[in-house]
Order: C-alpha cells, then structure tokens, then sequence
C-alpha cells in the first residue's frame, strides 16, 4: 500500500486546482516542493520585508473601523468563514497534504479545528465577559471593560500550515484586531486559499477591507513582523529557538508576545493501565503526523512491571503501520517535511544509541528509491535505561522514547525534568495515580491527560504550555483575553468624593 507516489505533475495540476477552488491564485518566481514526491509543486512571489510597513499601516486603518463594529456583529464574519470553511474542507485539506504531507483523514481534522473555532468564535463575540467588582466606596460602582488591542501579526509553522493561523484569527477578529500572517514558507498554497477564503467573507459581510493580509516571504519577514511598533500582539508558533528570539524583541518594545514552542511531551503508563488502550494512544500521539505536531509523544515512561509487554505492543503496532503516500486511504505515516528533519531523525537516533539505548523497532527509510527527495521515515522506538541528554531534546521527527520507572513520584520527576512543558499524559485505572498526575505536585505541563494520548486536544481548551514551550494560551477558554486590552472602570454615582483607602484630601 502507499508505495507508488504520484508525478510531480500530477500534484502540480491538483493543487493548482485545489487553491483555484479556494479562489487563490497560484504563480510566481519561487519554487515549493511536496514531500509527497520530493518535487516541485507550485511556484508563488514572495514579499520582502519592506512589505510589512505597508501591510501594518493597512490593518492599522482596518483596526480603527473594525473596533466599533459590535462584537457580535464582527461575529457574523466569522461565522461566515466558518461556513467557507465547511465548504472547501476537502480542497483545504487537499493542499495540507500535499504541501506538509499529512495523511488525508490528519489534514480533514485539522480543517474541522478551523471550522470548531470559527463556532467558538461566534459564541465568544456573545459574550468576551468583564467583572463587575464590589467598589469600597458608596455610591461607586467598579468594573472592568475589555477592548480590541490593535493588530495581531500571526507567525506559523509548516506543521499546522492553516489550523494554528484560525485559531488566532477567529478570535483576534471578534475580539476586534486585524491580523497580518506570515505563514511557514513550506506551505503557501494552504495560507493563500485561507486568506482567499477569509477575503470572500469579508467582502460579503462588507467588512473593512485589510482585516486579514498574508505576506509569503522569509524570516526577514517574519522578523519585520516581531519589530513592528504597530504589532500590538504576536502569536509565534515554532521552535523553542524562533521563540528565544521573538520573545525578547517584542518585549523590549513592550509589545506582547503568545509564545507556542517545543514540546516533549511523555506518558506515563502505570502498572494498572489498560495496556491495549494504552498502546492505541500511544501510537496514535507518537507516529501520527509521522511526529511532526508540537504535542506528539516523544517519550514513554513505564511502570517496570508493564515495561515489556507495552514495548512488545508498541512494536507490534510499529511493524504494521502503514507509510507512505498520505493521500491513498488506509496510509496512516506520510512522509517527513524535508531533508533536514530527516537528517535530524538520524543524527538523534545514532546519539541515543550512543547514550546506551537499544532500537527496538523501526527508524529505516522508506521509499528512497522511488522518490530520492522524499523522506518517509519508519517511527522509531528506543528503549533507554535512562533520561539521557538526547530525550530531552525536541526531535521534530516521530522518535519514541520509552524509559523505565519505579515509583510514580519518580515518573513524575522524569516527566517534569525536561526544558518543554506543553503536553503530557498518564494511563492508569488508579484514581489516586491519575489525580496526583492532575496535581499541583504532578505534571508541570499546559495540557494534563488522563487515559488519552498527548496529541489531538480539542479547540474548547486553552491550548499551550509552560517552560520552554513559552507559556503562550491559545484556541479555547479564557485565551481570547490575550486579544484584548483590560480597562478597569471605576464609576461615581454618589455626588459625594469619598477617597478609596480612607485618604483624607480636602482643597
Ligand atoms: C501543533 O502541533 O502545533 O493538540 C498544534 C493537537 C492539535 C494541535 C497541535 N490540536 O495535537
């Protein structure tokens, strides 16, 4: 299965059609590649970083329009994209899998997390709540009134090339900002038609124009973005290295910067778990998206009475996995993004084994005959005696970790002991077990699970984490306040000036 890839012109026509559909055009003088085949794709124009003055004085004019229009009212836009969404979910998730290579029914899901946002936003637009608070003085009454904050620039990765950028634009555009998006360059076709999309919506609702800009072009860009005085928020998904520098430069223009970065994300299986359920989550969160999502599992902290049989399971499921093209049905590992994770994967498969860990299954390539310049990686499970340097570094390529434990304040102490802190997860049928991984002595991580994998949290969530995954929330719950700008109100009825904390100043 999966093991006759399809010409380079072949995926070329579809996804000319594909973001046709969407109603982007494509053309232009740089070249991009599919991991499919390792071969030319599309070529679009690239913008250099002069563009980004142009684009924010744009949106700066698109914020001081857009802040009037009623919540609700800016609700109505998204939920409109919602519905364009609905509508061209497959050819979304047509251009996801050819440009970042994600298995169709991994790329369906992730257009159905724009979609799940999109209702999320509307209902936000409802509501976007401030506190009443009780005032000391009489006659006074003390709120609180949340206001747009101003442009949102939005920087992401190959890996969620569409999803990561709806999550901030459906709230930032109820919430009252415009946003200016400098996609990954790998996947531009996937950012044209959502800008497209997002363009047609904003027509129809007659919104102001320039409410959503996307400049494809390279880290200077991106750059231009992160230094820009008219930025009042930058959302940056990547690496912990991208985030070291964004970070800093947005605070030294006492900008606010929502930080998504590296994960490390493990489970700990107890010695009650069910071992069959375990190994389904486990699978899935490690080999899915051939482990390239910030929340895959990179490692696996067993109880030692379980140790075995979940490796002999694991393995069992690695030997079977289907690799290779993501679009033939039934493919469940697609290829890597491009040469340089795979030389990544590589390089950190021979360190652990220089660290003392053993290969129990998987780590060869596939396919390499075929398509030279395609890098279908088999997922790799090590077993290590211990938590050497290489685990706890972030390998964006489906490598599984699997460490042995005694006690669970010593699995704890493992899962914590890493620089990342986004996702985690226990097996257990242990009450008492789960709620101390839930607590405050437990996981240190943005996302605590029991009995599921580390990957797939759902939109409703605030999705991110601590440490060096940045500390950034996004997507669901109370993130939408980071959109916005706080304005505590305090109100005198009263007629009388009583001074709070009883101070005595009278002309
Ligand atoms: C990412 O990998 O950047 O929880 C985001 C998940 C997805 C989002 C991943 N909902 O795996």
């Amino acid at each position: 299965m999966g093991t006759t890839l399809p010409g380079a012109d072949e995926l070329a026509a579809l996804a000319r059609e594909t973001a046709k559909r969407c109603g982007a055009e494509v053309g232009g003088e740089v070249t991009t590649t599919s991991p499919i085949n390792g071969l030319p794709l599309a070529a679009v124009d690239w913008v250099d970083a002069a563009a980004v003055d142009e684009a924010v004085a744009r949106a700066r004019e698109a914020f001081l329009a857009w802040r009037t229009v009623p919540a609700p009212a800016r609700g109505a836009l998204v939920k409109r994209l919602g519905e364009l969404l609905t509508e061209h979910k497959a050819d979304l998730a047509t251009l996801i899998s050819l440009e970042v290579g994600k298995i169709t029914s991994e790329a369906l899901g992730e257009v159905q997390e724009m979609i799940d946002i999109c209702d999320f936003a509307v209902g936000l637009s409802r509501q976007l709540y401030g506190r009443t608070i009780s005032s000391e003085r009489p006659g006074h009454r003390l709120m609180e009134t949340w206001h747009p904050l101003g442009v949102v620039g939005v920087i992401s990765a190959f890996n969620f090339p569409a999803a990561v950028w709806s999550w901030n634009a459906a709230i930032a555009l109820v919430c009252g900002d415009p946003v200016v998006w400098k996609p990954s360059e790998l996947a531009p076709l996937t950012a044209l038609a959502c800008a497209a999309l997002l363009d047609r919506a904003v027509a129809e609702q007659g919104a102001p124009a320039y409410l959503s800009q996307v400049l494809i072009g390279g880290p200077e860009v991106g750059e231009a973005l992160v230094d820009h005085p008219g930025i009042a928020l930058v959302s940056a998904t990547g690496s912990t290295r991208m985030g070291r520098a964004v970070g800093p430069r947005v605070a030294a223009r006492f900008g606010r910067s929502l930080l998504e970065l590296g994960g490390n994300n493990a489970a700990v299986v107890c010695p009650s778990a069910d071992l069959d359920l375990a190994t389904r989550g486990i699978v899935f969160s490690a080999a899915g998206t051939a482990g390239q999502r910030c929340t895959t599992m990179r490692r696996v902290i067993a109880h030692i009475d379980v140790a075995d049989a979940l490796v002999e399971r694991i393995a069992a499921a690695y030997r079977r996995l289907p690799i290779g093209n993501p679009t033939t049905p039934g493919t469940l590992v697609g290829p890597l993004i491009n040469e340089r994770a795979h030389t990544a994967m590589r390089d950190a498969l021979a360190a652990a084994l220089e660290q003392g860990g053993t290969l129990i299954a998987g780590g060869g390539r596939r396919l390499a005959d075929q398509a030279p310049n395609a890098f279908y990686a088999e997922p790799a499970l090590m077993r290590m005696g211990e938590q050497t340097p290489i685990v706890t570094q972030e390998t964006f390529a489906p490598i599984l970790y699997v460490l042995p434990y005694e006690t669970l304040e010593e699995a704890i102490a493992l899962n914590n002991a890493v620089p990342q802190g986004l996702s985690s997860s226990i097996f257990t049928r242990d009450q008492a077990e789960a709620e101390l991984f839930l607590s405050a002595e437990g996981s240190d991580c943005g996302i605590v699970n029991v009995n599921i994998g580390t990957s797939g949290a759902e939109i409703g969530g605030a999705f991110g984490g601590e440490k060096e995954t940045g500390g950034g929330r996004e997507s669901g719950s109370d993130a939408w306040r980071g959109y916005m700008r706080r304005a505590t109100n305090t109100i005198n009825y009263s007629g009388a000036l009583p001074l709070a904390q009883g101070v005595e100043f009278t002309i």
